[in-house]
């Protein structure tokens, strides 16, 4: 792989060097782990790097928490299980729609996504016990909005104090005679809300997927695993499929429902887009009902296009292939045009992508399109294997955090398990291309001599603002403003902002327009502080001792 043209004259192992000066040893030896200047060689082979470990205290991180990956990332874009969230009424903010996750309900179907519903802890459940007030919090929602299924989500205390949310949630279950199901995502579990994504998951695949065995006979079905609907991605997703003629059976979970979920094992292909937040689920039902998987990407144009050509692939349908074939040469023709304007102010300038578990590999696509170098990028959250490929997940070593999160022993189901395609088959598919259950991951895509870095901290982004003076950042709400004040525009890759949709091709367009307008706009670097405009402190003190 050749060296990105824009950064010669800057060495990014003494980038690296910068980085950790400032830390104490000890610190300075754990990030040195998280903080790997890339080299890829001819095999693929990519350097080893710490990731998925307790964030160092002290060190300002972006992370978040189980609660957040279970509650939020997973199960808040569902619109008809009503979430309950047993815990204090200040964790209850976040149990309802705070992510830019969107929905569209049918005339007359349920959507409780706009809702707050929380049990609302006070003393008096933290210190004698709280399962009571739950039992009368889902009775009561079930009476006000009779909903089909509702979920129970434990904040920090109820783990603390005990309270046994799965025995009260299968006393409702009966009583009620609709599906109550809880999740013990007590923030504090695991180092991030990845151990929440795998709690959801393991929740879903115990209560829900698997319910419903209505027959389908469409002969190309698939669900679409890890896509959330952020900025109304799911939307073009949805149009794209319908348009190609596959049937989108569920999707995990933009835009998703209850019955998605529950006929999910009945699709033929799982298309995982996220494989940090969901590749659980997608094991899971191969093992459990014979349903292989694929990796699919759908941002960037390139990647949607390879994509659907990896679905029309498994299929092995001329008639599909055509249309699929269709459907991109038509989507094509104006995406070509604005990746031409567009990549004329573009070329060459550098990007810098610092987000969750997954978008700061995919959304390199969407540059490189337009002729922008990556230089430094790097998850919040991902695992080595969303670093360096699923080949090494025989060597990720269990700890003490991930030893807290239940991993389910899943067996063939003996009647649902049906393998789509035999062992003969798969062979077959994989010599021409097509490698089911694979993930490269990040970074033998990303070229030699350019940085990742795991769960960056605010000073390593500041050196990096300083030393490369990238054309944009992509990062999130916490890290926008900071970003700007030196200069530098955020696109924030977590919300877009108020913008999208970024997926597909449609998708792809909006993305290279509003990367040109952010990069060719020089207004961050015009403004001045106050302090910067007349050299003096816009405000004095002084330390007065007692
Ligand atoms: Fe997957 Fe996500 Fe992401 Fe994620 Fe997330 Fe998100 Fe994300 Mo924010 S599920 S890992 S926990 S793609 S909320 S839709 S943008 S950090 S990169």
């Amino acid at each position: 792989m050749a060296e990105p043209k824009a950064q010669m004259n800057i060495d990014p192992a003494d980038v690296r060097e910068q980085m950790l000066k400032i830390y104490p040893p000890k610190v300075a030896r754990k990030r040195a782990q998280q903080i790997v200047v890339n080299e890829v060689d001819k095999e693929e082979n990519v350097p080893e790097i710490k990731a998925n470990v307790r964030t160092t205290p002290g060190i300002i991180t972006q992370r978040g928490c189980s609660y957040a990956g279970c509650k939020g990332v997973v199960l808040g874009p569902t619109r008809d299980i009503l979430n309950l969230t047993h815990g204090p009424i200040g964790c209850g903010f976040y149990s309802w729609l705070t992510r830019r996750n969107q929905t569209r309900p049918a005339e007359g179907e349920d959507n409780f996504m706009p809702y707050c519903f929380s049990t609302d802890m006070q003393d008096e459940e933290i210190i004698f016990g709280g399962e009571k007030k739950l039992a009368q919090a889902i009775q009561e929602a079930y009476d006000n909005f009779k909903p089909k299924a509702i979920g129970v989500f434990a904040t920090c205390p109820v783990g603390l104090i005990g309270d046994d949310i799965h025995q009260v949630c299968k006393e409702m279950k009966e009583k009620l005679g609709i599906n109550v199901f809880g999740f013990s995502c007590e923030g504090y579990k695991g180092v991030s809300q990845s151990a929440g994504h795998h709690i959801a998951n393991n929740q879903l695949f115990k209560h829900v997927i698997g319910e419903d065995n209505t027959p389908d006979d469409h002969p190309f079905k698939v669900t679409l695993l890890g896509e959330y609907n952020i900025g109304g991605d799911a939307f073009v997703l949805e149009d794209i499929f319908e348009k190609c003629g596959i049937k989108l059976k569920a999707t995990f979970s933009g835009n998703s429902t209850y019955e998605g979920f529950a006929t999910a094992h009945t699709a033929d292909l799982n298309c995982v887009m996220c494989h940090r937040s969901i590749n659980y689920v997608a094991d899971m039902i191969e093992k459990k009902y014979g349903v292989p998987w694929i990796k699919v990407n759908f941002i960037g144009a390139e990647g949607t296009a390879k994509s659907l050509r990896k679905i029309a692939a498994y299929f092995e349908n001329d008639e599909l292939t055509a249309q699929v074939e269709k459907v991109i040469a038509e989507e094509l023709v104006a995406v070509k045009e604005v990746q031409d304007d567009v990549r004329s102010r573009c070329e060459g300038k550098l990007s810098m992508l610092f987000v969750g578990g997954s978008r700061a590999h995919h959304y390199q696509d969407l540059f490189n399109e337009i002729g922008m170098d990556t230089v430094a990028a790097g998850y919040e959250f991902g695992h080595r294997d969303d670093y360096e490929g699923r080949k090494v997940l025989p060597d990720i070593k269990i700890d003490a955090d991930s030893r807290n999160i239940e991993e389910l022993t899943v067996e063939a189901d003996p009647e649902l398990y049906s393998p789509r395609k035999t062992e003969a088959e798969l062979k077959a598919l994989e010599e021409k291309g097509l490698k089911t259950k694979e993930y490269g991951g990040l970074m033998s895509e990303m070229q030699n001599q350019t940085l990742v870095i795991d769960d960056i901290s605010q000073h390593e982004t500041e050196k990096l603002l300083e030393i490369y003076k990238p054309a944009i950042f992509c990062a999130g709400i916490k890290e926008k403003y900071a970003v700007q004040k030196s200069g530098v525009p955020l696109l924030q890759l977590h919300s877009y902002d108020y913008g999208g949709p970024f997926a597909g091709f449609s998708g792809a367009i909006n993305f290279y327009k509003t990367v040109d307008r952010m990069v060719s706009s020089e207004i961050w670097s015009k403004l001045k502080a106050p302090w910067q405009i007349n050299g003096k402190p816009t405000l004095e003190a002084k330390m007065i001792s007692a």
